[in-house]
């Protein structure tokens, strides 16, 4: 079902390479039960009362020619506005912590302090000689810093949102992509080889996915050494972060052709109110509707005005 896949996809934190994009509010998600039983209730109650609240996205804020056609252009541009403003969202959460005074000026000791909340003491980490328990945050502390002094305004080394969103959402832009790749292959080549070894590998991906590496035999499979060397430059491990970490496009992508294959019914290549309604459940289980939170947003709102049970 595509929204435990979306869910699973949202689980798997690559750190510190980031694709920690979180679509959904995780405030709300957390305190409820992500069974699956609660999520289809939710999405037959919001479908069987409120089909016209769905259709008013369409026409409010997707169907920008008003010619009450929706077409894949729309569909596409407002999918890219849709992920960078719920992006622009979670990055503002963590800069309410980070900056409560609205300064505009992101400090790296604080960013630091957000990120590595359960140290007593940040400083520690510039300390060459930490035992191994600290070496995860060191290498991601060795990144954060890196991308920090490549961004950071060069008179005060601080931040601006807008340069802040960067750090958080670096593959949306190919150079900072591009350098956070290089840094973090540094940080994990522990032994300044410039090569990946496969421990080196493991160290760095082990929440994601063991299956490329045959353990037993301390081999990387194909699909990733791609020369057989066992070993992986930087090219390699580049290849494999794309194919791990969906770009923006991939992910608008892949939406698209999911709302065409459930949707347009005639096949027309594009969506009329009669297709979006009758489909109603997979638009809810879509990035257009926040998964559903959207419409759940408007409901409760509803709900406070016109006492109207969910
Ligand atoms: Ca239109
Ligand atoms: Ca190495
Ligand atoms: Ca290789």
């Amino acid at each position: 079902m595509k929204f435990l896949l979306f869910l699973s996809y949202v689980l798997i934190v690559l750190e510190p390479i980031k694709a920690d994009i979180e679509y959904t509010n995780t405030e709300n998600l957390q305190k409820e039960e992500l069974s699956e039983k609660p999520v289809l209730d939710l999405e037959n109650k919001l479908c069987n009362s409120k089909t016209e609240d769905l259709w008013k996205i369409f026409e409010t804020k997707i169907d920008t020619n008003n010619d009450s056609v929706i077409s894949v252009n729309e569909l596409e541009n407002y999918l890219w506005k849709k992920i960078k403003d719920l992006h622009y969202e979670e990055m503002m959460m963590q800069v309410k912590r980070i900056d409560p005074q609205s300064t505009n000026k992101i400090k790296f000791e604080s960013y630091l302090k957000d990120i590595f909340d359960y140290l007593d003491d940040v400083k520690i980490l510039e300390n060459e000689n930490l035992s191994d328990e600290y070496k995860e945050m060191k290498q991601l502390y060795k990144i954060e810093k890196e991308m920090w002094i490549h961004l950071a305004n060069s008179t005060d080394q601080t931040l601006d949102y807008e340069t802040f969103y960067k750090i958080i959402f670096p593959e949306e832009f190919p150079e900072i992509e591009s350098f956070n790749e290089v840094v973090t292959f540094k940080a994990y080549d522990s032994d300044n080889d410039s090569y990946l070894s496969v421990q080196e590998f493991l160290d760095y991906s082990k929440d994601v996915d063991e299956s490329i590496v045959n353990i037993v035999k301390n081999k990387f499979t194909k699909q990733i050494d791609l020369n057989s060397d066992n070993k992986l430059d930087l090219d390699e491990f580049k290849i494999w972060n794309k194919q791990v970490i969906s770009s923006l496009g991939q992910i608008i992508n892949d939406e698209k052709n999911y709302l065409i294959n459930c949707c347009d019914e005639d096949k027309s290549g594009s969506w009329i109110r009669s297709e979006i309604e009758n489909n109603c459940e997979s638009f809810m289980n879509s990035l257009i509707t926040n998964y559903s939170m959207d419409l759940k947003e408007n409901f409760k709102t509803k709900k406070s005005n016109t006492k109207v049970e969910l």
